[in-house]
């Protein structure tokens, strides 16, 4: 039994919705520390477009609400510095807050200053004695997963300056709706955020959604603009989108025992596909070991006999097993020699970048098995 097996655990992943403030949520949690420690596979620089991305982020930022040449940014979850780097290196003073040590050491080599803590009140108190109140306290993909989600708007209250702006990013729950992507319901993901819950959990302690922007990153994100209740103007875009997302049933249960069903629809026909091709004897294989890709292959069932491995570029999840089905987990340069028949695109919303550098997949013969929007076998996916 390879050693990584010993200490595996299972949690039950189930989700809520609270029809009084909107929120939809895990019902159990795993303890942050089973999570986030120093052996955290996900590197935020592990794909192009997210670099890119995050290019696109710190100007806006920096364009927008660091107004002095003595402005102060906090970056909530800070990775390997992939956002912060840019700030650093025009020397504007920045501070990483990131639980996982391996990551923040990369950080660090990138010039990126970073305390290795979780986001609390104690830490924004720390920070806030050490170096002072923020102009902008920033997060990506990371406030929806703290599960304290009060500790994070108490905190960022102390350690925002009066005029400061709290912006963060995670997937819109009205993408992963409409486009069935249940595999973005995973451990790690705490809160599956929309205008309305953002205004209602943040409103409460002060804070006021001023602005919001959708981005075509992580199967379609919002990018959150928060500040003190009053210090800045609310623009149009908020409100449009709380009226769009009482249209789109965002409000009501019965749009997320519908979103069940289709989930359970595409379980089903995704299991039944791949079952099919096994029975012809078609070889097939995972592309890029997610964290989206632990849901679908244990929602589906599947197993090492369905999917020979999944390829990733991460060195730290090569000669590793997908949690749950043990999948063995093996380095791109296998699958880029190796000629599958068909390859899982587990990694859907990189399907850009992933389809512009696979051509030789497809000319070799290989076609891609998705699952979002829909269960399909394809030769070009548009992301
Ligand atoms: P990707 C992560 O989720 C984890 P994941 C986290 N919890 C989160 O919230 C979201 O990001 C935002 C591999 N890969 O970005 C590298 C290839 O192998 O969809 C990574 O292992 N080849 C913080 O894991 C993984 O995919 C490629 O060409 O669902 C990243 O997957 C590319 C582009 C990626 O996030």
């Amino acid at each position: 039994m390879p050693k990584h097996f010993r200490n595996e655990f299972r949690a039950e992943l189930a989700v809520g919705f609270c029809p009084g403030c909107y929120m939809v949520q895990l019902t159990n949690l795993v303890e942050q520390e089973h999570l986030y420690n120093d052996e955290y596979a996900f590197f935020s620089g592990s794909s192009k477009g997210m670099s890119k991305h995050f290019q696109e982020f710190a100007e806006f930022i920096m364009q927008h609400y660091l107004p002095t040449d003595d402005s102060f940014v906090v970056e909530v979850g800070s990775n390997d510095g992939i956002l912060l780097q840019h700030m650093a290196k025009r020397n504007i003073k920045h501070l990483g807050i990131e639980p996982s040590a391996n990551v923040a050491n990369i950080a660090t080599k990138r010039g990126v200053e970073s305390l290795v803590e979780f986001f609390n009140v104690t830490t924004a108190e720390k920070v806030k004695q050490t170096h002072g109140q923020a102009d902008a306290i920033l997060g990506a993909n990371v406030i929806c997963h703290i599960p304290d989600i009060h500790s994070v708007a108490k905190s960022v209250k102390a350690l925002l300056k009066p005029n400061g702006v709290f912006v963060f990013e995670a997937p819109y729950i009205a993408n992963t709706i409409r486009k069935t992507a249940f595999d973005q319901i995973y451990d790690e993901h705490a809160f599956f955020f929309g205008v309305h819950s953002v205004v209602n959990c943040f409103s409460r302690h002060g804070l006021e959604l001023v602005d919001v922007m959708e981005r075509n990153v992580h199967g379609g994100s919002m990018r959150y603009v928060l500040a003190h209740k009053g210090a800045h103007e609310v623009t149009s875009k908020v409100k449009q989108l709380l009226v769009l997302e009482d249209h789109l049933g965002l409000l009501k249960i019965e749009t997320y025992q519908d979103f069940a069903k289709s989930a359970e629809k595409s379980r089903d026909q995704l299991k039944q596909l791949i079952t099919g091709l096994r029975e012809q004897g078609k070889k097939i294989v995972g592309y890029a070991a997610t964290a989206k890709s632990a849901t679908v292959i244990n929602y589906c069932g599947l197993t090492p006999e369905h999917i020979k491995y999944i390829s990733d570029t991460t060195p730290a999840k090569q000669g590793r097993y997908s949690p749950g089905a043990h999948i063995p987990i093996k380095p791109y340069e296998i699958f880029k020699q190796d000629k599958p028949d068909y390859a899982i695109l587990f990694a859907w919303n990189h399907a850009d970048e992933i389809m512009a550098k696979e051509k030789n997949f497809i000319k070799r013969g290989g076609k891609w098995i998705v699952f979002v929007p829909e269960v399909a076998i394809v030769e070009n996916v548009k992301q």
